[in-house]
């Protein structure tokens, strides 16, 4: 089995493919995609990925998609060290889950790295080249054009970190129900590989979370304690290590 994987470094979406690789020992080749100068966005890789966006998995030549997808394909294709519960209804909650996440913290996380790690590129481009790459982007556009090159107004802002919130509070209501320490309890599932990026960007980001939600925390604690953590954050995939400005940032929001 070869894979190849396009992603990003400081991509979150990225970071979960790469979780779930390197914790079942798979070996991939990793193309590293620069997205603020639209390697995403290339006419070769829409071939793969018509969203333009990372991650996208090669497995033998199959192009897979989506990284929750490409997650749930992998359990499937290599079923060793599982991140699937067996019994369906479990399964049906992990997937569930899964969508809470997608529609909740990964979108919201979004808005915070934008405004913080991201606009001072995108000030420093003429109006014209902004929108034209705003409008190059095939999922992205309105969104782009919504920040626009002075960002997300605070209102936007805040009600992203209540969504975040919200999000954190649901996990530790499912923490509390299945008996953790994993979101499903005593096994780790794709849900918590899922949520585990938006969590890890807004700690680099500094910005309060959970720090008094007592289970979230350990739940944090532990994923950053799991093997396959270290590879999968290496060196230049938080954002604070790439961006040197965010220092600023992060002072101000401490
Ligand atoms: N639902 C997709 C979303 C992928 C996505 O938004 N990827 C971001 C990085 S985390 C991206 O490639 N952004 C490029 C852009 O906005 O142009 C997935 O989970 O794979």
């Amino acid at each position: 089995m070869a894979f190849t994987l396009y992603n990003a470094p400081q991509s979150t979406c990225s970071q979960r493919v790469r979780f779930v690789l390197n914790a079942k020992g798979l070996a991939f080749n990793e193309i590293k995609l620069n997205l603020l100068e639209g390697d995403q966005l290339k006419p070769d890789y829409l071939k793969l990925n018509p969203n333009g966006v990372v991650p996208t998995l090669d497995h033998d030549g199959a192009i897979v998609t989506d990284s929750t997808v490409i997650t749930e394909y992998l359990d499937e294709v290599a079923p060793q060290d599982s991140f699937t519960p067996e019994d369906p209804v479990a399964r049906a909650r992990m997937r569930a889950l899964m969508h809470f996440i997608d529609e909740m913290p990964a979108a919201a996380v979004r808005v915070p790295t934008f405004n913080l790690a991201f606009l001072p590129s995108f000030q420093k481009m003429s109006r014209a080249a902004f929108v034209a790459m705003a409008e190059s982007k095939p999922l992205r556009r309105e969104f782009m054009m919504t920040m626009g090159q002075t960002g997300f107004p605070k209102a936007e802002m805040d009600a992203a970190l209540a969504r975040l919130r919200r999000a954190y509070e649901r996990m530790d209501a499912e923490i509390t129900a299945s008996g953790g320490p994993w979101l499903q309890g005593k096994a780790m599932t794709l849900a918590d590989v899922a949520v585990m990026p938006a969590l890890v960007r807004i700690d680099d980001l500094g910005i309060p979370g959970w720090q008094d939600l007592p289970r979230v925390v350990a739940w944090f604690d532990n994923i950053r304690a799991h093997p396959a953590f270290k590879p999968t954050y290496y060196p230049g995939s938080l954002l604070s290590e790439r961006f040197p400005h965010l220092k600023d940032k992060i002072a101000a929001w401490a």
